[in-house]
């Protein structure tokens, strides 16, 4: 695919995320600026660049990462995110049962070949289709299509000498029978742009489609945007297949400007060969590109494996119950504790393994106790009093001795915190022991 220098540079942004030490303005202004440069030329507008880059700059940067996540990992979802968002966002195509199909666009969009792939991909899929040819204008367009679906054993039906399409394609719905899909392929060659957009308007009269696919270049890179929205006006679309995907320098131009007029795009031609037609996923295309291959299990991943980064997280910050309650539920997820004290970097010893499993059922308790607190509690644990932690530990079945326990290791970690934050390092061994003396060593 000529989309792959895009996807190059674009891994290449995630490996620089990936390899930094941490994600600060500095790295996110240098990431955005080769972004911006990889989409541009891609084609991809001016103005739609400069939104994602200033939604990827302040998400990366303001936004409080979700429990779980590094503020890399963050970082590299925000981008997949607005990517995403830029080619359209959305839901992919939901297969029909039942539907009759228009094909419309300029002469060598690639129309024919499209029917042709499509009457594969529903046939694959179970369904009994159909095929009419009503284009009228191109000689041997009947032959074509014949042709290529020949090796499907599906009939196609039209008049190769008739030169009224409406006519063409009345009597062919006599004829049909029964189909499940009925894929109508039209002309692209008129005098006019006007002259075309009235003869689809007067075959949809007849035909009557459930859907209106637009077959436009990805050649033609940010114009596809153009077309796709003059093509809406006049005959209403409601779907794109943009071809040629394969061979185009301007694939992210013509994806990124269609999907800006809303207009959702159902597939994309990656090649001449009837097989090379996929349904277009924004999520999947971009977790492509990216050369992550599912990105979004590899973020979940990413949530239950902890890295250096996250040992960093764990000691930044205004330090709240709500906090230790999202570090901790992101610590027990991610398995057993012995190996993520091992991996906090300074820790430099291994806990013994019973008093691992101690630690973690212990920082599961504290969870249920904390969620028997109300949010100004959890903001503000100095408010937490006797009377509180009566009505605290009634409410989560502990004792108020295991209450006060929670409480004295939330202090001891914000004090460690805060410490490490003033002497760079120097928390490391605080933090180690009050680690350990959590698991009763
Ligand atoms: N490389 C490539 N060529 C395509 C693709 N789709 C169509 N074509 C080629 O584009 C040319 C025009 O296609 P055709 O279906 O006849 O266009 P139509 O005039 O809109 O019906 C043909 O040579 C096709 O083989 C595609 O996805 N990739
Ligand atoms: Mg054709």
């Amino acid at each position: 695919m000529a989309l792959d220098k895009l996807g190059e540079s674009l891994s290449g942004v995630i490996r620089k995320i990936t390899l930094a030490g941490m994600v600060d303005e500095k790295l996110v202004r240098e990431v955005v600026r080769d972004i911006q440069r990889a989409l541009l030329s891609a084609d991809v507008n001016v103005k739609l660049v400069m939104e994602l880059s200033k939604k990827v700059e302040s998400r990366a940067l303001k936004e409080k990462p979700p429990a779980g996540l590094s503020r890399k990992e963050h970082t590299i979802r925000v981008l997949y995110e607005e990517l995403v968002n830029l080619l359209g966002g959305g839901e992919a195509y939901a297969l029909p049962q039942k539907a009759r199909i228009m094909l419309v666009g300029l002469q060598g969009s690639g129309k024919t070949t499209t029917v042709a792939k499509l009457a594969k991909y529903f046939q694959k899929r179970g369904l009994r289709v159909s095929i009419i040819a009503a284009d009228t204008y191109r000689p041997a367009a009947y032959e074509q299509l014949s042709q290529l679906v020949e090796p499907l054993h599906i009939k196609v039906f039209g008049s190769p000498e008739s030169k009224d399409a409406v006519e063409v394609v009345r009597e062919a719905l006599t004829q049909v029978g029964k189909s499940d899909i009925i894929l109508l392929d039209t002309a692209g060659r008129h005098k006019s742009e006007e002259e075309l957009f009235r003869e689809m308007v007067a075959l949809a009269e007849v035909f009557k489609p459930d859907e209106k696919f637009l077959v436009i270049d990805s050649n033609l890179g940010q114009q596809a945007g153009t077309q796709a929205k003059a093509f809406n006006e006049h005959i209403g679309i409601t779907g794109v297949v943009l071809t040629k995907l394969d061979g185009s320098a301007r694939g992210g131009g013509a994806l990124s400007a269609v999907a800006a007029t809303g207009a959702p795009i159902r597939f994309v031609g990656t090649g001449e060969g009837i097989d090379a037609l996929e349904p277009f996923d924004a999520e999947r295309f971009i977790s492509r590109l990216l050369g992550m291959g599912d990105l979004q299990s590899l973020l979940e991943k990413a949530k239950e494996t902890i890295d250096e980064s996250k040992a960093r997280d764990i000691l930044k910050g205004d330090f709240t119950l709500e906090d230790l309650y999202a570090q901790i539920e992101s610590l027990t997820k991610m398995g057993p504790l012995g190996n993520i004290l091992k991996m906090i970097p300074g820790l430099g010893f291994a806990l013994p393994q019973e008093a691992a499993d101690v630690t973690e059922a212990r920082m599961k308790r504290f969870l249920v106790i904390m969620d028997s607190m109300t949010a100004a509690e959890k903001r503000n644990p100095k408010i937490i009093n006797s009377s509180r932690m009566r009505r605290i530990a009634l409410g989560s079945g502990t004792k108020v001795e295991e209450v006060k326990e929670l409480l004295k290791y939330y202090n001891t970690m914000k004090k460690a915190l805060k410490s490490f934050k003033k002497g760079r390092g120097k928390g490391f061994p605080q933090l180690a022991r009050m680690m350990r003396g959590m698991g009763g060593v």
